[in-house]
């Protein structure tokens, strides 16, 4: 990473954009996941893709990611999820102001993630916005009183008072990528444009940090080394849908889905 990336992540809190694939291969990765779908259905918001599905493997190995991700979290890289994140066109699904570290349970910040795009996301579509600068005040107080259908978040969390006027669009083409801290402020907006806003979350971790909430999660080293083995070890997937694997990629999901509810 070019020094001045690496400083303006620590400034800022985020990157973008940042250029990962060509517009071909995105429209490539992005026809895998839709081949899925159409095969088991649903992909939106289901933990640990990449255990299932060749293309977010594939894509969460990428060098282009993987250098970045070295610089800003060491020689020593665990791949802690991948989820595609899908908002369907001209629906109302949003994302509320929050950080994520505030529900993962992790017991410090070595973490990071990354927002690729496998189809346009703009002002339309309803792009990640983020507060720069944010994460270095830490966490906020998060309200989870108010349900809300439309949110894609599993608990509505949402954070107050947030100045919208400071928040920075992160349009990106497909093919391109966010980076975010932790603690970064972010949200966006539904899709009212007529195309689906498809993009893949991938969260990485440095492997001194634990799972703090429920015991059993999984992880997979995609550089470097483990010395600390706090992670139950994955295998990457040679193979698309296996029925193995999605039988135990629903297991995790269900414990994914367990840590983010437990205080
Ligand atoms: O996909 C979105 O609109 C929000 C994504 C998000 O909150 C995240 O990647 O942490």
């Amino acid at each position: 990473m070019p020094a001045t990336l690496k400083s303006d992540y620590d400034k800022l809190g985020f990157l973008s954009p940042i250029d990962v694939l060509s517009k071909k291969q995105a429209l490539r990765h992005r026809r895998c996941v839709q081949d899925a779908e159409h095969q088991i259905g649903p992909l939106h918001y289901q933990a640990k893709v990449h255990t299932i599905l060749r293309s977010p493997y594939q894509l969460a190995t990428h060098s282009n990611i993987l250098d970045l991700v070295e610089q800003i979290l060491g020689a020593d890289i665990l791949l802690y999820n991948t989820t595609y994140i899908i908002k369907e066109a001209n629906t109302p699904a949003h994302v509320s102001w929050h950080q994520d570290l505030t529900y993962w349970g992790l017991d410090g910040d070595g973490q990071v993630s990354v927002w690729l795009a496998l189809s346009p996301a703009d002002e339309q579509s309803g792009c990640m916005r983020m507060i720069p600068g944010s994460h270095a005040a830490g966490p906020r107080k998060h309200d989870i009183s108010v349900e809300d259908e439309n949110n894609v978040l599993f608990q509505s969390q949402k954070v107050h008072g947030v100045n919208e006027r400071d928040a920075v669009y992160c349009p990106l083409n497909p093919g391109q990528a966010s980076f975010h801290h932790g603690w970064t402020l972010h949200s966006s907006l539904p899709n009212r444009s007529d195309d689906r806003r498809i993009g893949l979350n991938i969260q990485y971790i440095a492997p001194h940090v634990r799972q703090t909430k429920l015991p059993g999660f999984s992880a997979l080293l995609v550089r470097g080394q483990d010395r600390f083995h706090h992670y139950e070890e994955e295998s990457p997937t040679t193979r698309d849908l296996d029925p193995a694997a999605l039988v135990w990629r629903e297991q995790k999901d269900r414990l994914h889905k367990r840590i983010a509810a437990t205080a």
